[in-house]
């Protein structure tokens, strides 16, 4: 008997195809709804530090496309955690698992708040984010962020951010919503 999930999830993945725009790039690779199958997919696919460079991938419920158009997300925005190229090979893999377990495992008090996570592998610094789904449940959303800088045993601060204001500006120069 398989464990099941509270949240059945869907595993994106951005191509990063020039010929493509950014929206025709993005596939919905697979979904899974049990703690088996999520293993049996961790183990079956390349981690983050081995996807090429422009390489996403993306951890939604299911239903919720990991773009900020969507109706789940048009309202909502993302806590955002930057790695240093050296992290890439200690931290970045665990802690992408380390953010997807705690989205699947419903580990946060709010979780109904929780849209879903990304990684982002790229040539200067690459990001791990976690999207929620309305910028103005201040408590909802720092207590994410707590939790999160907790799970990973993050020192420095972490910001979160708008996506409405991450759409029209360069992400370095968006400022922060709120900070842990
Ligand atoms: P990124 O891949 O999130 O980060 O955004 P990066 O700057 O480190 O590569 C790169 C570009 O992808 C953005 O400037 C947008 O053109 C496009 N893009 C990213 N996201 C998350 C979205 C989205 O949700 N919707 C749309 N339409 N474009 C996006």
């Amino acid at each position: 008997i398989k464990h099941p999930l509270q949240n059945t999830w869907s595993l994106w993945f951005y191509d990063n195809d020039r010929n493509k725009t950014w929206e025709e790039n993005l596939i919905e690779l697979t979904t899974f709804d049990t703690v088996e199958d999520f293993w049996r997919l961790h183990h079956h696919i390349k981690q983050p530090s081995e996807l090429r460079q422009g390489h996403d991938y993306a951890v939604f419920k299911q239903g919720i496309r990991p773009m900020w158009e969507d109706d789940a997300n048009k309202m909502g925005g993302r806590w955002l955690i930057s790695l240093e190229k050296k992290q890439r090979n200690s931290d970045l893999d665990r802690f992408w698992l380390d953010v997807v377990l705690l989205l699947i495992g419903e580990n946060f008090e709010h979780s109904e708040e929780i849209c879903g996570a990304v990684v982002n592998v790229r040539p200067k610094l690459d990001k791990i984010a976690v999207w929620t789904a309305d910028t103005s449940k201040q408590q909802a959303n720092i207590e994410i962020g707590r939790k999160i800088k907790e799970q990973l045993g993050i020192h420095g601060r972490i910001g979160f951010q708008v996506h409405r204001d991450t759409m029209v500006k360069h992400s370095s120069a968006t400022k922060n919503l709120y900070t842990v």
